[in-house]
């Protein structure tokens, strides 16, 4: 069986990817199963840029194919805040509580109809230091004016799906799994590695 490993900590985006990959026949690890390499420092400017980086230096420790994945939130009023910072955006010791008080915080006075926020990701696959694909999506969203629900995780509890009137917190995870930003861009990755494995 193909390993693909996923440069990733973190345990909601690691879910929801072994989720949208589980019917291929990959042993999908990540990062914890890696504990030799150093933490990757995320410098690009872009979503495309980091997750760029985090694939090559996962191929380059592991020499395994890898898959990087760099996504965030994008609110219109906020000048597309936070966007590559989403998951640093309440400072040192971030974490989603936090993070989704100062959204709320920096929102303060915005009526609902002037939220409009977009979910991006990007996805990079690599193998031996090489980029083999690189795939993007996207999901608008509304910000609420206070947090609903207990699924997903990150800005969810904060994010209403206009089409539901509803928060991906407050949605089944069926759903976020058909719409998201991460389904968009691994839908068309199932493509290509369709036709890579
Ligand atoms: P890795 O770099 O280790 O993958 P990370 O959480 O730092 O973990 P990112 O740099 O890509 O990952 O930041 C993504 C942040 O954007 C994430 O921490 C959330 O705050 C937000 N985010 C992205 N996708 C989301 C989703 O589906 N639901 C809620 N929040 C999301």
């Amino acid at each position: 069986m193909n390993e693909l490993v996923v440069a990733t900590t973190n345990q909601g985006k690691l879910r929801e990817i072994k989720d949208l990959l589980s019917d291929f026949n990959l042993k999908i690890t990540s990062l914890s199963d890696y504990p030799q390499i150093p933490p990757i420092e995320e410098t690009g400017q872009t979503f495309a840029d980091n997750a760029e980086i985090k694939a090559l230096t996962v191929s380059h420790f592991t020499g395994k194919l890898t898959m990087g994945e760099d996504s965030g939130l994008e609110v219109q009023a906020l000048n597309n805040n936070p966007g590559v910072f989403s998951s640093r955006y309440s400072g040192p010791g971030a974490n989603d509580f936090k993070n989704n008080q100062k959204l709320l915080a920096d929102l303060t006075g915005v009526p609902l109809d002037q939220r409009q926020a977009c979910y991006q990701s990007c996805v990079v696959l690599a193998r031996n230091e090489k980029i083999l694909s690189r795939v993007q999506g996207f999901c608008p969203g509304i910000i609420a004016m206070e947090p609903k629900g207990q699924n997903g995780f990150g800005y969810d509890p904060l994010f209403i799906i206009p089409e539901y009137q509803k928060t991906f917190g407050e949605l089944d995870p069926s759903i976020k799994a058909r719409i998201s930003h991460r389904s968009k861009a691994l839908q068309q990755m199932r493509t290509f590695l369709d036709g890579y494995l």
